[in-house]
């Protein structure tokens, strides 16, 4: 898969180049492009942004930078763009969405600062290339650099062959595999840690009886803390 981010601080990227995610860049699973919107500016300030027509607060990205940054990328790659923007007013990021993100061929991140970009640039994406406008949750982040992360690592741990067992793939928390239920507690060595005992189940060797008690702890907690995750009858 080859990712592409446009940006005005490509210094928020530079983590991508740890951990697993610069694994999967340094091996050639992914090819990585972060760039500076202004790098398609031609005045001496390098502007991005103006003033609202209309009027109001804050200030709105300039289309032109973006219009050029968006045919230069083009031209880098023959592969077809989907470009990812993050807002808050986007449809919610889900392991589903990750999922279908997972499956393209090429990524754009349309980084947008301020109130945002100029709607007429998003309008110019939809008639060009595939856009999935992405919000991570019902808050205000300043930009889409951070959103942007979010979205990239749980989109890069999905592609084959970044993550070395990809049975933790499904057995993880919102995944297909355990029925859409939060992950059960974990617990390691030592058996006795500052007076608190690992359940004993889990030192019996009965795999049924440790399989039987995790379902029983995903639910639980799952009817606890996101009962929106069960059935609408509250029963799972
Ligand atoms: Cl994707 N972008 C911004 N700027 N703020 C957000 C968001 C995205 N998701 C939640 N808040």
């Amino acid at each position: 898969m080859r990712i592409d981010v446009v940006s005005i601080f490509p210094d928020y990227f530079a983590p991508l180049h740890l951990s697993l995610v610069g694994k999967a860049i340094s091996s050639g699973i992914v090819e990585l492009g972060v760039h500076d919107l202004r790098g398609w500016t031609h005045d001496r300030h390098n502007t991005t942004d103006d003033t609202p027509y209309g009027g109001g607060a804050g200030m709105v990205m300039k289309p032109e930078p973006w219009g050029e940054a968006l045919d230069a990328l083009e031209e880098l790659d023959p592969a077809p763009m989907t470009i990812v923007v993050p807002t808050p007013a986007g449809r919610p990021f889900t392991q589903e969405l990750a999922y279908e993100l997972a499956a393209k061929q090429r990524l754009v991140f349309a980084c947008g600062r301020y109130e945002g970009i100029d709607q007429r640039v998003i309008d110019h994406c939809v008639e060009h290339y595939e856009v999935i406008e992405v919000s991570l949750g019902d808050y205000v982040l300043n930009g889409g650099e951070v959103a942007s992360l979010a979205v990239i690592e749980a989109v890069v741990r999905l592609l084959p062959g970044v993550i070395g067992n990809p049975e933790s793939l499904t057995e993880e928390s919102h995944s297909a595999g355990n029925g859409s239920l939060l992950e059960y507690p974990n617990y390691t060595k030592p058996p006795v840690w500052r007076g608190r005992e690992v359940p004993q189940v889990l030192l019996s060797g009965n795999h049924g009886l440790v399989a039987k008690w995790r379902r029983e702890q995903a639910v639980e907690r799952t009817r606890s803390r996101r009962p929106d995750l069960l059935a609408p009858d509250g029963r799972d």
